[in-house]
């Protein structure tokens, strides 16, 4: 019995010999993939290309042995994962008005896949295949409700040397602190050497992060409910699409439809599915002080530092997305009178 006889086409009639592009390919002369690389040159390539700081990591490394295989399934060549960072504009990303902070995550978004292609047009010119697996979307949704990114960015770069996941579970640079936007470019060739993790959490555990989540998700202990977040920071993007879908198409008429969200929320849709952004929160990045372009004015005057950064941001009127339940509901409105409980 032939096997596979629906998924192989039969080519036993074609003369490929003849074919200008085979014959093309046979008398040029042949290219040699070098077997491995620099790592000084590849950082040098993707600093360049815009990044602010980058390290390496190879497929074996302990530290991210949970993704090889899903890594290895995106890209079954895959010898080396170049992680990058690339620093936000720290005074957007504190201010309270949260446009500036969204038109830096979009920004950054488009930079970084312009930084990825930059490298990705280097690497090939140099015979090297990479990918470049996106910096949050596009996700596969065939894998919803599960994970359903190719890479997990964050404990690739600790494993590069770029930092270390701090309390509000961010990864915070010794530098530019947890004002950074993460990406990571996977390659098939191996490096002569590869960077080790940094010998310090950049982490002060001033715990003003804990003081500033409105939705609880970040624990005094260093727990994280990641679904509190996801169902507030996200309403207008991943986390309340489908509830959004299912307010609409359950109501009768627009009236049902508004008791179940208001025009501003339908604005917010709108905007974010439109333009991109349209997170609601992301403060435990605002207020973090870490790094050590950042941490002086907190070390300087602690006082100063809270009134200007942190409690505008606690102070906020603004509605926060909840579990339904009166203990998160009143838990809210003890720690920030200002802020509405909306159960999702
Ligand atoms: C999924 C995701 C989220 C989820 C889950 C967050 C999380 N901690 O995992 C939610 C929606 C909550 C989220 C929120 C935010 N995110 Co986000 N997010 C991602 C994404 C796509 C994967 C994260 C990941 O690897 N998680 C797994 C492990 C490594 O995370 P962990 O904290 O150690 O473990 C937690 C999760 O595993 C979670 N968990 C448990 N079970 C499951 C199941 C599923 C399906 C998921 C998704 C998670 C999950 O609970 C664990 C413990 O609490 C990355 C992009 C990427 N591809 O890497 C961006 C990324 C991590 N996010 C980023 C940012 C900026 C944010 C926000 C600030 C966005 C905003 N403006 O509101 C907030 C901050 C929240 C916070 N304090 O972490 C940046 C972080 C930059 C940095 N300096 O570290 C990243 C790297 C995007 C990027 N390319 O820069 N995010
Ligand atoms: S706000 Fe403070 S405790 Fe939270 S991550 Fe930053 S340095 Fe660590
Ligand atoms: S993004 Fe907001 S809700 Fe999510 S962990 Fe940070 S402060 Fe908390």
């Amino acid at each position: 019995m032939k096997h596979n006889d629906h998924d192989v086409p039969d080519i036993s009639g074609l003369d490929l010999n003849n074919h200008p592009s085979v014959i093309a390919y046979r008398q040029a002369p042949k290219k040699i993939k070098q077997e491995s690389l620099s790592r000084k040159w590849i950082k040098k390539v993707v600093c360049e290309a815009g990044a602010d700081d980058a390290g390496v990591v190879e497929i074996d490394r302990l530290e991210i042995k949970d993704q090889k295989q899903s890594i290895l399934t995106a890209f079954p060549l895959a010898k080396t994962l170049i992680s990058f960072v690339c620093r936000m504009n720290a005074a957007q990303i504190q201010s309270q008005d949260r446009t500036l902070a969204d038109g830096e995550f979009i920004a950054l978004d488009a930079e970084m896949l312009l930084i990825s292609r930059k490298v990705v047009k280097v690497l090939r010119e140099n015979g090297i295949a990479a990918i470049t697996p996106s910096e949050g979307f596009p996700q596969d949704m065939n894998k919803w409700p599960g994970k359903m990114f190719t890479v997990s960015h964050k404990p690739v770069a600790a494993a590069a040397g770029l930092g270390h996941i701090g309390h509000h579970r961010l990864l915070i640079h010794p530098v530019f602190g947890s004002h950074v936007c993460l990406g990571t470019l996977i390659m098939d060739t191996a490096l002569d050497s590869y960077d080790q993790p940094l010998g310090f959490n950049p982490c002060i555990s001033c715990k003003l992060c804990v003081s500033v989540c409105p939705t609880g998700a970040i624990g005094k202990d260093g727990s994280f409910q990641f679904l509190n977040c996801l169902v507030h920071a996200y309403r207008d993007r991943l986390g309340g699409f489908l509830s959004w879908t299912e307010a609409l198409v359950t109501s009768k008429d627009m009236e049902e439809y508004r008791q179940k969200r208001n025009d501003s929320e339908t604005m917010a849709v709108w905007q974010s599915l439109t333009y991109g952004g349209g997170y609601r929160c992301g403060y435990c990045m605002s207020v973090c002080p870490a790094g050590s372009d950042l941490i002086g004015s907190y070390i300087d005057s602690r006082k100063e530092y809270i009134q200007a950064i942190v409690k505008p941001l606690q102070e906020r009127k603004e509605s926060v997305y909840v579990f339904p339940g009166p203990e998160s509901e009143a838990s809210l409105s003890k720690r920030f009178p200002n802020k509405t409980a909306r159960p999702v």
